[in-house]
């Protein structure tokens, strides 16, 4: 039987078969679905074009969910970024909140955190930005603990503590990791200064301070990796220092604080530099 097909049907065929960009050629599969006429001599037609529709709104939704994998959904500020990671009620929003003020829900309900959460807190220095992770454990959150420094991983028991590697390690994620259990009880400041050292600890980085001649030591540190010289340190604040410089002076609690050193010297956690240019 002949399917009959109108001139608008063969455009319309001929625009689709042209088109290279995915959500249109959808567009266009459903517009010529809709143009093709049903009855008896149609029917192969329909069924092979509907075929096609699904394949490509699958090749779609494969892509735009690689996409939402890639995609981070959070700026990155600060010297260190740390994720929040636990499962749901293990109070990572009450932690967030108590670190860096950050407008959370805390709530008694499971997965009140739907979106990442993030707060930023300043500490001896340094900016060290916070992140919640949402207990849904989805690929598109999960992107953001890939590109953060160092997991928090808060845990009330062993069961959870291992139910989280599991999760983490279904993943793929490979980085360094801190334990916290969430004392409901008893938050003391105190606590949370221990965190926050263990933080810079295991983030195996160091702060440095520099004091300007004749000036007040910076409040802001130079954040560097761990076993950086003074040299790294330049060229990440002034390059253009390395030309002129003369000597450092360092001030530290040895007995030799306020030695002269040169470019190679190997800078500890909380030197203070004097910068001679
Ligand atoms: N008594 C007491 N309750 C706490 C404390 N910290 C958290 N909670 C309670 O534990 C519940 C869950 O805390 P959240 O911080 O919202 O937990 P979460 O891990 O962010 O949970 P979701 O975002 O829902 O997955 C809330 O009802 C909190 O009030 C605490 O120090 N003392
Ligand atoms: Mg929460």
């Amino acid at each position: 039987m002949p399917a009959n097909l109108t001139s608008e049907w063969y455009e319309i065929e001929k625009e689709y078969r042209e088109e290279k960009d995915l959500k249109k050629k959808i567009e266009l599969l459903k517009r010529l679905i809709a143009a093709t006429p049903k009855h008896k001599g149609t029917e192969n037609l329909l069924a092979d074009l509907r075929r096609r529709l699904s394949k490509l709104e699958e090749l779609l939704e494969k892509r735009s969910k690689k996409l939402g994998a890639r995609q981070v959904t959070i700026k990155k500020e600060g010297d260190l970024l740390i994720s929040i990671v636990g499962l749901t009620k293990s109070g990572k929003s009450t932690l967030l909140k108590e670190l860096t003020n950050a407008n959370v829900d805390i709530s008694e309900q499971p997965y009140t955190t739907k979106n990442p959460v993030t707060g930023v807190c300043f500490y001896s220095g340094m900016l060290i930005q916070f992140v919640e992770i949402p207990s849904f454990f989805l690929p598109k959150d999960l992107s953001i603990v890939h590109i953060s420094d160092l997991i928090l991983i808060l845990a009330n028991n062993e069961k959870e503590r291992e139910d989280i590697e599991e999760i983490l390690e279904k993943n793929r994620i490979q980085k360094k990791k801190i334990y916290w259990k969430v004392d409901f009880r008893d938050s003391k400041k105190q606590d949370y200064k221990m965190l926050l050292e263990k933080i810079i600890r295991e983030a195996d980085i160091i702060r440095v301070f520099t004091k300007p001649l004749g000036k007040q030591i910076e409040k802001r540190a130079v954040v560097l990796k761990n076993g950086s010289t003074l040299r790294d340190m330049i060229e990440k604040i002034n390059s253009n220092w390395l030309k002129t410089f003369r000597f450092a002076r360092i001030f530290d609690n040895s007995r030799f604080s306020g030695r002269r050193v040169g470019l190679n010297y190997k800078l500890k956690d909380k030197d203070i530099v004097e910068l001679h240019v």
